[in-house]
């Protein structure tokens, strides 16, 4: 029986080598050991998307590579998903998810989405390069709680205000909190852009955002 560290560490590695079935396999081994989904993604997958990121920045990977680790992890997830989702338990709250516009990177906005999920809230995910138009009215749509907003780029991160202007514009700002997050985010550029908080990773995405629920149930 393998340890719980070589198992995350095939996770890991699977994904830096795009090895779809080994990842597959591995992700399988890791639930039947009892390893928990999240811990999979974040001690296991997610450090390997970091080593693909290293390598590019490093010129010893190429965008094809990119693209072969990213279906790698989706591929993986896959296999994760159902022992996260968890049937017929009462939502929590609505969040509207996606990645802001001219933005095509979704594997952490997926990984965030998936953790809500298994959180118990009802995800409603826009997909990718989505305009602030289309936040405005799923936000109406499904009387939104919470808006979560993914951007992987400094020349898209941008456009997460663009989102936040646009809910002030339709007088619904005050009705939902708004939490940011991706690589090259800061709590200080969140500040800056009026959102209410970012963070670090998903795992911290999902508890700012149950701790938003309680505050909201409580008053
Ligand atoms: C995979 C990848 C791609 C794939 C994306 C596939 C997909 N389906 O998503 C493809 C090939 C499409 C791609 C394309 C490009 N990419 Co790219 N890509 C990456 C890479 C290697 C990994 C990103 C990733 O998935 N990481 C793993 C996930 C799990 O991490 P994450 O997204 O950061 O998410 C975590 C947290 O940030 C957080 N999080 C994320 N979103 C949110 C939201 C909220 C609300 C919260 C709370 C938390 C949260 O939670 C997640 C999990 O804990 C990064 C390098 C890196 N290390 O980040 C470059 C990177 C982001 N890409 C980069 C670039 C330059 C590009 C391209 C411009 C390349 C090109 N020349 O065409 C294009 C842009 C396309 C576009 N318009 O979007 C640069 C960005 C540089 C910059 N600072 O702007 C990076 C940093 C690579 C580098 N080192 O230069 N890319």
């Amino acid at each position: 029986m393998p340890s719980r560290e070589e198992i995350l560490g095939k996770l890991r590695d699977g994904i830096v080598i795009f090895d779809i079935d080994g990842v597959k396999k591995a992700a399988e081994e890791a639930m039947k050991m009892g390893i928990s989904p999240t811990e999979a993604i974040m001690e296991g997958l997610s450090k390997g998307m970091d080593i693909v990121g290293e390598k590019y920045s490093r010129n010893e990977y190429f965008l094809a590579e990119l693209i072969m680790a990213g279906e790698t992890m989706k591929e993986a997830m896959s296999v994760l998903k159902p022992y996260m989702e968890k049937g017929d338990v009462p939502k929590i709250g609505t969040v509207v998810i996606g990645t802001v516009l001219g933005d095509l990177h979704d594997i952490g906005k997926n990984i965030l989405a998936t953790l809500l999920t298994a959180a118990g809230f009802n995800v409603i995910d826009l997909g990718v390069d989505v305009p602030p138009e289309k936040f405005v009215e799923a936000v109406k749509e499904h009387k939104a709680d919470i808006v979560a907003m993914s951007a992987l780029l400094t020349t898209t991160m941008v456009n997460m205000k663009g989102v936040i202007d646009a809910l002030v514009k339709e007088g619904i700002r005050n009705k939902v909190r708004v939490i940011v997050g991706g690589a090259p985010l800061t709590d200080e550029f969140a500040r800056q852009i009026g959102a209410d908080a970012c963070g670090k990773d998903a795992v911290e995405g999902v508890n700012i955002c149950r701790k938003w629920m309680e505050e909201k149930r409580r008053t």
